[in-house]
């Protein structure tokens, strides 16, 4: 009787599990979501941060990218995702890159999908370290620090994406240098352009809980309905 129990509670939780997760389907006369990411109210300055290792090639300041807004308000490096989607188009599958160039972490926000390959690749010719941490709400957890000590160098890592969430990227040689991962289950996530813009295509017709989430300004969730072969408008102030 035990032994059943313990059984049926593994099936059961194997079950939920299957539940959860992202199922592909082929998105007949599906619809889109886009729109823009704007800032409410003035946009705050990007921070300026000294360059106390490597000045003679960073130079003496660097810009943080926290705040790219617009002339017209647009944020850039937003990540606007649909939140617990049961079903839809197929993930694109293939290893995501990542760089250290110019002294900055590039793309300074990447979303990637959950199970992929990461291939970190430093461009310059000095010490960079990748130094990856999960962001979880009670603090940062370790997740694996890399060093690339020469120009050209390539690690790659299978385990840095094995779990939704966010992922900080810091350099422990240059504390100016700050990236962002967003690892997600499901192809509809997507970083906003630079004038805030983001469209999300081939979304089965429904009604959605779409997350919007910022380093600096924080994060939003709105609802949105998609009509098959329409587009579904969203504004979103942070
Ligand atoms: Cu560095």
């Amino acid at each position: 009787m035990k032994k059943f129990q313990v059984l049926s509670t593994v099936i059961l939780a194997g079950a939920v599990m299957a539940m959860a997760q992202y199922k592909e389907i082929a998105v007949a006369n599906g619809g889109s979501i886009s729109g823009i990411v704007k800032v409410k109210g003035k946009a705050p300055a990007d921070e300026m941060k000294e360059v106390k290792k490597n000045p003679e090639q960073c130079g003496a300041k660097m810009a943080a990218q926290k705040y790219v807004v617009s002339a017209s308000g647009g944020v850039e490096y937003a990540v606007v995702m649909i939140e617990k989607i049961a079903e839809g188009k197929k993930a694109t599958a293939g290893d995501i890159f990542y760089s250290n160039e110019n002294c900055k972490f590039t793309p300074h926000v990447l979303v990637a999908p959950v199970g992929a390959t990461l291939k970190v690749r430093n461009e310059d010719d000095m010490l960079h370290n990748s130094h990856f941490y999960l962001v979880e709400t009670s603090g940062k957890k370790n997740l694996i620090n890399m060093a690339l000590p020469k120009k050209g160098q390539v690690i790659e890592n299978n385990k840095i994406l094995r779990k939704e969430g966010l992922i900080s990227v810091e350099c422990d040689a240059h504390d100016f240098m700050q990236g962002y991962i967003w690892a997600v289950q499901n192809p509809y996530a997507v970083v906003t352009g630079s004038n805030g813009d983001f469209k999300l295509s081939d979304v089965p017709a429904g009604s959605y809980t779409l997350k919007i989430w910022h380093e600096g300004l924080g994060e939003k969730t709105v609802s949105v309905k998609v009509e098959a072969g329409k587009d579904a408008k969203v504004t979103v102030e942070l």
